[in-house]
């Protein structure tokens, strides 16, 4: 009988988790494991055990201690593990060595080529095919060694993304691995020249969006917080959701009226883990210049998580690191529909600035709309205008851009009250009145 189903054999890991003494750390050895076995399934992979070290001095070889690095190789024969995937990052010099005690067979990752494999299946558009690639490029070249070469030639050719390469070896194909370096920096040149061609189309398209100046609220946080739920809540984005780490890597912008009239732009980005390392981050270029010119940061966390405050933290220092913990921002607590009531006490009290809201189910939404219109009121001015009536355009812009607190047509023409972007004076001030309205004398700045 013949099957048509070639169910794939899952590859198995071993994780290594490590706390270095001395090394803060946000989560424990056990909690960074968890999110580090929740990565390797995002991957693909089956998790079947773990082993883990306090280490008071990193080895330089090996990172973990020679007793340990003996711990490891017997577990690996004993579990038949495929993969080793450490939770820090392992120096080029560490990878080597323990690719050499491991032996061929066996494959060998950290956190970092993790992310990696995981942002090369994900990335769906050619800018963050592009961004994904040379991240690996630049990851992988001081760390080429005969290990990766023999492996990539197993994954076979042509396994580009999310193909038959496995955990780690997604993105270059075998070719590119095997080339020498001096070929792989060519690649690497073309690549940057591409992204850099895809950027500066994306920039154009931006300075189009930008010539009519709607505030844009880029929504941040930690990855698997609930984004894109509350993206595709707002608007009509249709952003894939998943239950997995990193489903977005591709910003997604859309447009939004809130209750007033006021237009803005909701963008979903990236989301942030921690241990992350920057240029990682800074490889997603486009996701970082949408939070740097975001007008608003909203920030969601997964108020559900046991480590919600964590993973607070690590948005909040991400932030910084990014330059943009000055912008205006507010915290949304999010999934409130999976927290029992005391829980839910509790976290109000260790978040006494959030908002509280179930992207998924609705709760709150209205709540914070309400709060984001105010608070984009300080980015805005107050102004009594009176428009002649052929100038109905400055009207509707009113409306679109700013808050319209009063319109009254009169023989005049039409006189509105309420708020616009800063910006937005140049081209209202001719209108502007003096004196009161309710007067009816009218005396217009300028004419
Ligand atoms: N119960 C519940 N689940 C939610 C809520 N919001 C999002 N989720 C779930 O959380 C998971 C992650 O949601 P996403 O919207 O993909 O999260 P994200 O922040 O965009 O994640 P990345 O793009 O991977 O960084 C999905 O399974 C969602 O269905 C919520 O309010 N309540
Ligand atoms: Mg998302």
């Amino acid at each position: 009988m013949r099957s048509y189903h070639t169910s794939e054999q899952k590859e198995r890991a071993l994780l290594v988790g490590t706390a270095i003494q001395g090394q803060e750390m946000l989560l424990t050895l056990e909690q960074s494991l968890a999110e580090l076995a929740r990565l390797a399934e995002t991957a693909g992979v089956e998790v079947i055990g773990e082993i883990s070290q306090h280490i008071r001095r990193p080895n330089p070889a090996t990172l973990i201690g020679r007793g340990k690095v003996d711990e490891l190789k017997t577990a690996v024969a004993a579990l038949d593990a495929t993969v080793v995937i450490f939770d820090s990052e392992l120096s080029p010099r560490q990878q080597r060595e323990l690719e050499h005690v491991l032996g061929e067979d066996v494959k060998l990752l950290d956190r970092t080529a993790l992310i990696l494999d995981i942002f090369a299946r994900h990335a769906h558009t050619k800018e963050g095919a592009l961004q994904v690639e040379l991240a690996q490029y630049e990851y992988r070249l001081p760390r080429l060694t005969r290990a990766w070469t023999h492996l990539a030639r197993q994954a076979g050719g042509g396994a580009a993304r999310g193909g038959a390469a496995g955990v780690g070896l997604r993105g270059p194909g075998e070719t590119q691995l095997e080339v020498d370096r001096r070929e792989i920096g060519r690649r690497m040149a073309t690549l940057r020249r591409q992204l850099e061609d895809v950027r500066a189309h994306r920039r154009r398209y931006r300075q189009r969006r930008q010539a009519v100046p709607l505030p844009v609220v880029a929504l941040v946080g930690y990855t698997n917080a609930g984004k894109s739920t509350l993206l595709n809540r707002l608007t009509d984005a249709d952003v894939l959701v998943q239950d997995q780490l990193f489903a977005t890597l591709d910003p997604t912008t859309r447009r939004r009226t809130l209750f007033k009239g006021q237009e803005v732009l909701f963008s979903d980005t990236v989301g942030f883990i921690q241990k992350l390392p920057t240029q990682l981050v800074a490889a997603f270029r486009a996701t970082l210049e949408e939070i740097q010119d975001a007008d608003v940061v909203v920030k969601v966390v997964d108020a559900a998580d046991a480590v919600a405050w964590q993973h607070y933290l690590t948005v909040t220092q991400t932030l910084t690191e990014l330059g943009a913990n000055q912008k205006l921002s507010m915290l949304l607590l999010n999934k409130v529909d999976l927290i029992p009531p005391a829980k839910l006490r509790k976290l109000r009290d260790l978040f006494p600035d959030g908002i509280f809201i179930s992207a998924r189910m609705g709760q709150g939404i209205d709540d914070f709309l309400a709060r984001l219109e105010s608070l984009l009121m300080a980015l805005m001015v107050e102004i009594r205008i009176q428009l002649p009536f052929r100038r109905g355009d400055l009207a509707s812009l009113f409306h679109r851009l700013g808050q319209v607190e009063r319109e009254e047509h009169n023989a005049n023409g039409i006189i509105m009250r309420g708020r616009i972007p800063k910006s937005l004076m140049g081209q209202f001030s001719p209108y502007q009145l003096l004196a009161s309205v309710e007067t009816g004398e009218i005396d217009t700045a300028g004419t």
